[in-house]
């Protein structure tokens, strides 16, 4: 075992022995400290390590982090911040260095009254990815020296080492790592899209830094970063809509806590607010959120009263009648943030949630009096949404009553099945008339279902969700449920146990099917909630092996794809299909890879996916114009399977 060359032996044995069980404690309960061992937890890895170099960015002392991707799992991170120190820890007579990536927490000891990210909510450390790695190697750079250390499981294999020189004044740290095969399992490998969404978001949210992402296997590259903060976020978001006013941005530091604010209104219907706490996307709120909103309600109102555009008779505008069209960032530094827990990402500082509004009131209420054109402009549109919500409610209302009636009598388009009990029937929803065909005529006539939807319901864009309600599809397929919605909703009514979105593995395909998820979480969510609802895994590729005995196989993804190929061997062996969507299959194809309950895979729908699809709804339906990349590209999220 490494020494560090001064102190007992005997205290040395007993304090490598805590490091040891510290390290171990982490390999045992992964769970516990990266969220997991699945690929989820595998980026997290990364966004851990990336997450201290942030750090060194919010404390004005880096302003360049590069990730890299390079073959066989490895991750290098690479910053210009300080440098992590490496001069021997009076008590524990080790290098710091040594400390920070051996012991848990150890990071935060060191730096002392800035914000951070990682003593938020990942505030694991370092310590933990090297844990939880086969092996990591750190090289700091600082006091014009570079040193470095090894690490095997966590474990160093030799002492921390000056290796060479550094320039004149050059400081950072590159932390490389290989994550552990032994506690991530299965065929994981890093996925450009998701690293990169994250990456902008931090880029956004902490001015002045540039982080850039290089994917050596594939030769993908990309780099972030904004000049203007959040300021440019906003008109990232709202680069494809109608805008009403320049974006107002806010930023202010009151009692030691930073409040950044930008808010823009467009012509869309929906709302697009995302809210920060020490760069980590708070994707349920809390208290900077709601001191937030309520200052836009409350400012909106009051300049409202105050030009006389709302009369003494007409109510205040709700909540809702403010947020039609907003686009909005909160983003907050506070040096010492209270989260929910964590995995519900929710900021609970209550302090936060006066100052942010006192900070936006101010700022926006100035705004407003200063721009009588655009402050008019924002308050017809408010007026405008509180008529239409008016109109929406009674549409709805019709709506809900008439399915009731209409589900009397099913939908035409509906090959429905013999089963009655609906514990054992099941309804297939299937993108496209064509693979309709396919499914009505591979399917089991005596239990399952099938209602083709026609892919024109998505190109009701930037439709309110109560016009896409009065679509002819969404009526087919409430009607065909047998529930009713919203408030009228019956879960006694329903007349199929398992309900499977089908669709093809394109951009089209994923539309619909975040569409679809965001119609069931907002109009029959316990149908979610009691795990009704399904996303049929139809294969990527088919694979006939072309030798004796002629077998056909077929794979879900691309690294089954290489190993099938491989055990059958090789790609001269094999004739190689990939399905670009349901309808290249047949209708015994389809029922023997995707239908079949002996063979198929279903996702479960959890309540935290279809929440996630209405987060991504707002995006997809912002416009026609560019490719909206990573959105539409993303996996959707493994759920576990039933
Ligand atoms: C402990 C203390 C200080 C910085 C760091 C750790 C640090 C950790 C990482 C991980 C990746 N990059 C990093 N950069 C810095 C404070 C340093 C000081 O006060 O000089």
């Amino acid at each position: 075992m490494a020494k560090g060359g001064n102190g007992g032996a005997a205290a040395y044995a007993a304090k490598d022995i805590q490091v040891l069980e510290g390290l171990e404690a982490v390999r045992r309960r992964p769970g516990m400290y990266v969220g997991g061992t699945d690929v989820k937890a595998l980026h997290h890895l990364v966004f851990e390590v990336v997450d201290n170099s942030v750090d060194e960015a919010l404390a004005g002392a880096c302003d360049r982090i590069q990730v890299i991707l390079r073959k066989d799992g490895v991750v290098a991170v690479v910053d210009n911040g300080r440098g992590i120190p490496v001069d021997i820890h009076p008590e524990k007579k080790k290098p710091a260095l040594e400390i920070v990536m051996t012991m848990l927490h150890a990071g935060g000891k060191f730096g002392g009254g800035s914000y951070k990210v990682s003593g938020g909510l990942h505030g694991v450390g370092v310590s933990a990815v090297n844990a939880l790695s086969r092996w990591c190697e750190v090289e700091v750079r600082r006091d014009a020296k570079v040193y470095s250390q090894r690490y095997e499981r966590g474990v160093p294999t030799g002492p921390v080492r000056a290796v060479g020189k550094a320039k004149a004044g050059e400081t950072g740290t590159t932390v490389t790592f290989r994550f552990d095969e032994q506690i991530f399992k299965g065929e994981l490998d890093y996925k450009f899209d998701t690293l990169a969404t994250r990456f902008r978001e931090m880029a956004f949210v902490t001015r002045g830094v540039t982080i850039s992402l290089k994917d050596e296997r594939d030769g993908q590259e990309t780099s972030f970063y904004f000049e203007g903060g959040i300021l440019s976020f906003v008109k990232y978001l709202n680069r494809n809509r109608e805008v009403v006013h320049p974006v107002v941005a806010v930023n202010r530091e009151v009692d030691g806590i930073g409040i950044e604010v930008a808010v823009q209104y467009t012509d869309a219907y929906n709302e697009s607010v995302y809210s920060f706490a020490n760069t980590i996307n708070t994707v349920d709120g809390g208290t900077h959120l709601t001191g937030l909103r309520a200052a836009l309600t409350r400012t909106i109102n009051d300049y409202a009263r105050k030009a006389g555009l709302l009369k003494e008779s007409d109510p205040n505008f709700s909540g809702d009648d403010t947020r039609e069209g907003l686009t909005a960032i909160v983003s907050i530094k506070h040096p010492d943030p209270q989260f929910e827990s964590q995995t519900k990402v929710k900021l609970m500082n209550a302090e936060v949630q006066t100052l942010v509004q006192q900070v936006v009131a101010e700022g926006f209420g100035t705004f407003l009096e200063e721009n009588p054109r655009e402050a008019r402009a924002i308050v017809e549109k408010c007026l405008t949404s509180a008529r239409a919500r008016d109109a929406a409610k009674k549409a709805r209302d019709l709506v809900i009553r008439k399915s009731a009636l209409e589900s009397l009598t099913l939908p035409g388009k509906l090959a429905d099945c013999s089963e009655r009990d609906p514990g054992k029937a099941e309804l297939y929803i299937v993108e496209g008339d064509s693979a309709g065909g396919s499914a009505k005529q591979g399917r089991d006539r005596h239990f399952q279902a099938i209602l083709p939807l026609r892919g024109k319901i998505m190109n009701t864009e930037r439709a309110r969700l109560d016009k896409i309600l009065g679509s002819n599809e969404i009526k087919s397929l409430v009607s065909a449920l047998g529930t009713g919605i919203g408030e009228g909703f019956d879960m006694s009514g329903l007349r199929y146990g398992r309900v499977i979105i089908m669709t093809d593995a394109d951009v089209d395909g994923s539309h619909i099917r975040t569409l679809l998820l965001t119609f069931f979480f907002r109009y029959m969510a316990s149908l979610v909630e009691d795990g009704h609802l399904f996303i049929a895994q139809p294969p990527l590729y088919r694979i006939e092996s072309k030798g004796r005995g002629a077998s056909v196989r077929y794979t879900y993804s691309d690294p089954e794809r290489d190993r099938v190929v491989k055990e059958l061997g090789g790609p001269d062996k094999v004739s190689l299909q990939r399905y670009k969507g349901l309808g290249e299959m047949n209708p015994q194809q389809l029922w023997e890879t995707t239908m079949d309950p002996a063979n198929r895979t279903l996702l479960l729908v959890t309540v935290e996916d279809a929440a996630e699809a209405d987060r991504t709804f707002d995006m997809l339906m912002g416009s026609a114009v560019p490719p909206r990349r990573d959105a539409t590209c993303r996996r959707w999220p493994a759920a576990p399977r039933p």
